[in-house]
C-alpha cells in the first residue's frame, strides 16, 4: 500500500499527517442538506421549542452548531444561486423563478459542484432545483439541456422549481422520469389550456385550499402556480416525495461509496403545499407544517443511518442548513398559523422568509465531520456562499469566485473568526449589510412578495441594530449612530457596485 500525505488542510490538525491509503485516505465526502423554508426555531437543536427534531439534533450533537449561520437570500432561487456559485446572488438579478424558467447559472461560472469535480469529486444533486432549466422555451418531452449536469452535477434527480409550481415532474439526468411519450407535457405560466381544471375553476377537485395564489393547474389534487397539461404517468405524488429523494440519496451514496462524493441532498419539506406521507401525518402538534418537518427529520435520520451502516460517517463532511426562514402561511390554507402555539420557528429572529430582518436568512447551519470537527458551538459569521471557497482551500484549490470567503478554519472548529461582514439579499435584490454584530438595513421600496402575515422589513427608512445586544431587533438605533450608518451605507455601494 502506498503511504501519501492527506489533503492540504489548511489550518486543520491533519496538516502534513500520513497515513496508510485506502478508505481513510480518501478526500472526505461531502454531503450539503438544505431545508426549504425552514427556521432557527424549528429544529430543536437551537433551544427547545414547539417540535422535536431528533435526527438533525444527531448533526448537531455529533458536530459544529453555527449561531451566526446564513443563507445569502431570504428566498430560494437567489439562495441556492449563491451556494452554487460563491455569488452574490444580485450580480445575476436572482429572484424566485417560475417553473419554466431558463437556467440562471450562466455556464462559463464556476461552481462549487465544478470544482469539485475537479478535484475528483463525484457529484450528485437530489430535490429541490429552482435554478432554472434549458435556454427558455423547455420542450419537458425531450432531453432538457442546459441544466445540472451544466452546474457540474455528474448525477440528478431533482424538481424544475418548487413543490408549488408545475410542471409537478422529477427530470433525472436531463429527463423527465417516466413520461408516456403518447401523452406528452406542455408547461407554460401566461395561460390556460382549453377544457383544463384549475383551483380557480374547480375548488371541488382540490384536496387543499389555496389561501392566496396558487389556484392554476391541479395536479395530485392540489392547485399549484402555473398550467400544464399532460404527463399523467410522470406526475409526482407529493405524499411519496420524501421517501422518493432519500431512495435516490442513499442510491447515489451507496453506488458511490469507493469514491469521494458530493452530494447536494435538496429537501422540499416544509415549503408549501405541506403534504407529508401518511405515516407522519397529523404526528406533530404543529399541523401539516410540523409534520414535514418531522418527516424531513426522519428522511435525515435514515439517511445518517446509511452513512453509519456503510461505515462512511466517520469521513463524511455534512453539512445542514435551510434556503432561506420560515414562512407560516405561504399560500395554502393547511392551518400554520392556527396550530403554531408557543413554537417560534425563527428562534429569537425577526420575521422570517421575504424579509430583510434577521428571521429571512440567518438558519441553522451545522457542520459534522466527526474523524477532524469537535462536537460544539461556534459563533462565527459564515454563509453558505463561502463552502466554495472554504473547500477548494481543504482541497489546495484556488477560489474562482467574486464572493465567495474561506472560512475554512472556522468551519472545522480550528478559528472563532469567519466573515468580517456579509451583504444579506432581502427579495428583490434590495440588500443589507451584517459587519461585525449590526445590521444596517437601507432604504427599500420593493413590494413585489406577498409576504403577510411577515414584516417584510423593507423600509423607506434606514434602520440600525446591534444584534448581539438585541437579537430580536427590537430597536431601530439609526438616528443614535449616524456616522456607522453613513459608514455601513457607503459599504453597501463598494461591495455592490
Ligand atoms: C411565492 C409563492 C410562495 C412560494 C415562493 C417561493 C404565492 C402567493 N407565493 O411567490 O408560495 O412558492 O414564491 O418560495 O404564489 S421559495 O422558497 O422557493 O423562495
Ligand atoms: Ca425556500
Amino acid at each position: 500500500m502506498k503511504t501519501i500525505h492527506l489533503l492540504p488542510l489548511a489550518g486543520c490538525a491533519l496538516l502534513g499527517h500520513s497515513v496508510q491509503a485506502n478508505e481513510f485516505l480518501k478526500r472526505p465526502n461531502i454531503v450539503v442538506i438544505l431545508a426549504d423554508d425552514l427556521g432557527f426555531g424549528d429544529i430543536s437543536a437551537y433551544g427547545k421549542n414547539g417540535i422535536e427534531t431528533p435526527n438533525i439534533d444527531r448533526i448537531a450533537d455529533e458536530g459544529l452548531r453555527f449561531c451566526n449561520g446564513y443563507a445569502s437570500s431570504s428566498t430560494s432561487t437567489p439562495s441556492r444561486y449563491s451556494l452554487l456559485t460563491g455569488r452574490y446572488p444580485w450580480r445575476e438579478g436572482a429572484q424566485v423563478l417560475a417553473g419554466d424558467a431558463p437556467l440562471i447559472i450562466r455556464e462559463d461560472l464556476p461552481t462549487l459542484p465544478k470544482m469539485l469535480k475537479e478535484a475528483g469529486y463525484v457529484t450528485g444533486v437530489v430535490g429541490k432545483w429552482h435554478l432554472g432549466l434549458g435556454k427558455g422555451h423547455v420542450d419537458w418531452n425531450k432531453k432538457i439541456v442546459p441544466g445540472a449536469r451544466e452546474v457540474g452535477f455528474d448525477y440528478s434527480f431533482i424538481t424544475a422549481a418548487t413543490n408549488d409550481r408545475v410542471p409537478t415532474v422529477f427530470v433525472e439526468n436531463g429527463y423527465v422520469v417516466n413520461l408516456d411519450s403518447e401523452d406528452p407535457i406542455e408547461v407554460n405560466y401566461k395561460k390556460n389550456y382549453p377544457g383544463e381544471p384549475t383551483g380557480k375553476g374547480n375548488p371541488e377537485l382540490l384536496k387543499i385550499k389555496p389561501s392566496h395564489g396558487h389556484n392554476q393547474a391541479i395536479t395530485n389534487g392540489i392547485s399549484r402556480i402555473g398550467f400544464m397539461r399532460g404527463g399523467k404517468a410522470a406526475l409526482w405524488v407529493d405524499e411519496d416525495m420524501a421517501d422518493i429523494f432519500l431512495d435516490k440519496a442513499t442510491n447515489f451514496v451507496k453506488e458511490h461509496q469507493k469514491e469521494s462524493f458530493f452530494l447536494y441532498y435538496a429537501l422540499h419539506q416544509p415549503h408549501v403545499p405541506r403534504v407529508p406521507h401518511p405515516r407522519f401525518a397529523g404526528k406533530s402538534p404543529l399541523g401539516p407544517r410540523g409534520d414535514v418537518i418531522l418527516e424531513a427529520d426522519w428522511c435525515i435520520g435514515e439517511f445518517l443511518k446509511t452513512l453509519d451502516s456503510l461505515g462512511l460517517s466517520e469521513n463524511t463532511i455534512v453539512i445542514f442548513s435551510s434556503d432561506n426562514g420560515p414562512v407560516l402561511d405561504d399560500g395554502y390554507e393547511d392551518q400554520a398559523i392556527e396550530k403554531l402555539g408557543e413554537h417560534k420557528p425563527a428562534g429569537p429572529f425577526r420575521s422570517g422568509k421575504y424579509s430583510s430582518y434577521d428571521g429571512g436568512t440567518h438558519v441553522a447551519f451545522l457542520v459534522r465531520w466527526p474523524r477532524h470537527v469537535k462536537p460544539g458551538k461556534s459563533e462565527a459569521l459564515i454563509c453558505q456562499m463561502d463552502l466554495y471557497a472554504s473547500f477548494a482551500a481543504m482541497l489546495g484549490k484556488k477560489n474562482e469566485t467574486k464572493d465567495s470567503e474561506n472560512v475554512w478554519n472556522a468551519l472545522v472548529g480550528q478559528s472563532k473568526r469567519g466573515r468580517k461582514e456579509l451583504l444579506l439579499d432581502a427579495c428583490g435584490n434590495n440588500v443589507l449589510l451584517r459587519q461585525g454584530d449590526w445590521i444596517c438595513i437601507p432604504p427599500m421600496i420593493h413590494e413585489g412578495y406577498w409576504v403577510a402575515p411577515m414584516e417584510s422589513g423593507r423600509l423607506k427608512i434606514t434602520q440600525l441594530f446591534h444584534v448581539k445586544k438585541d437579537i430580536g431587533q427590537k430597536h431601530n438605533i439609526a438616528a443614535k449612530y449616524p456616522g456607522r450608518v453613513r459608514a455601513m451605507e457607503k459599504r453597501i455601494r463598494e461591495i455592490r457596485y
